[in-house]
């Protein structure tokens, strides 16, 4: 006869190995992180440290995967995983971040910074940290600042040597809405389209160009197929190494120390291998046949951008003293 005891001690073995396992699954925290970027990007590059050193620094608590070329995403619908914690971390753009988090609208200024040197130098300071508190009220810790150089334009018709060379064409923007003003400023259609659809549409005429960085514009292989490259640099924005609050607060002191300083240390790596990038980059796309023009005097475009400022500013009064913060710091 079979006893109540035995039949239920499979149960009871499955019950405890079934608990063994959620304990250990429990014990070590998976981290998923967003990159839109290859991983030999140096934004990828410095996410695999990062990952890298949070795992070994937390023993293991945190481990750390890094999931790259935006195969979890585009970076608009990646930023609403990452504040309701479906993603733990992110590399983002303020480009697109101006929607949900409109202080970093300013980031998206044209011509707001009159250089990478004193970007990094407002965003490492005061300034950057109330950007980094508007990001965390709406549930994203900015632990470090990546460097995405300055954007210039790029299409598929012509040199661009003045806004009016942009009349007419079909610009590809992020997503947010100050870019289709500052577009339509120069006289050009904006399209906002996310960053994976590009080359397609540049290919297929559904736009006639873009704008970006040297490595971006290299790495998503535009060049290919929109040879006229301006130096415009209209857009010199940063990229937060960002972590989801909910991860962030679900850590210890300690373990939220080690993450801090991993961030720091791929902040730095990044900077460091963006430099050697921008230039690399820069030569590739020429070998392969494009035609930069450089552009001297940026005072034209600067101009252009002035109903783009009023705008703004007429809608955002309470902005206005940011803005002249950043201008003011030299
Ligand atoms: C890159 C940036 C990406 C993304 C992309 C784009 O320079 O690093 O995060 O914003 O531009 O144009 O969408």
């Amino acid at each position: 006869m079979t006893s109540l005891n035995s039949l239920l001690r499979p149960v009871a073995i499955a019950a405890a190995a079934f608990s063994f396992v959620t304990i250990a699954t429990a014990q070590a925290d998976d981290w998923r992180g967003w990159n839109i970027h290859p991983p030999t990007y140096p934004n990828g590059v410095a996410l695999d440290q990062f990952a890298k050193e949070v795992t070994e620094k937390t023993d293991g608590r945190v481990n750390v995967t890094v999931y790259h070329n935006g195969v979890l995403g585009s970076q608009p619908d990646a930023i609403e995983q990452t504040r309701n914690g479906a993603l733990d971390f992110a590399n983002f753009n303020m480009g697109p971040m101006g929607p949900i988090v409109p202080a970093t609208n300013v980031l998206s200024l044209p011509f707001i910074f009159s250089s990478v040197d004193q970007m990094h130098k407002v965003m490492d300071g005061p300034i950057g940290q109330q950007f980094s508190d508007a990001l965390s009220e709406k549930g994203l810790v900015a632990l470090a600042w990546f460097d995405s150089g300055a954007r210039s334009m790029y299409n598929t018709q012509r040199p661009i040597e003045k806004p009016e060379d942009v009349k007419g064409l079909k610009v590809r923007v992020m997503n947010n809405d100050l870019y289709v003003d500052m577009i339509d400023a120069m006289g050009g259609n904006a399209t906002p389209m996310a960053y994976g659809e590009v080359y397609q549409s540049l290919k297929t005429g559904v736009v006639d160009g873009a704008e970006n960085n040297y490595p971006s514009f290299d790495s998503s292989n535009h060049f290919e197929v929109a040879p006229y490259y301006s130096t415009t640099e209209h857009l010199i924005i940063p990229e937060c190494l960002c972590v989801s609050k909910a991860s962030w607060d679900a850590l210890s002191p300690e373990d939220q120390e080690a993450v801090r300083q991993a961030a720091i240390d791929a902040a730095k790596l990044q900077r460091q291998l963006w430099e050697e990038r921008s230039k690399k980059s820069r030569e590739d796309v020429v070998k392969a046949g494009v035609k930069i023009n450089e552009i001297a005097d940026k005072a034209p475009f600067q101009d252009a951008m002035k109903p783009v400022y009023a705008k703004f500013i007429e809608a955002n009064p309470d902005l206005k003293p940011l803005i002249d913060q950043i201008q003011s710091t030299k």
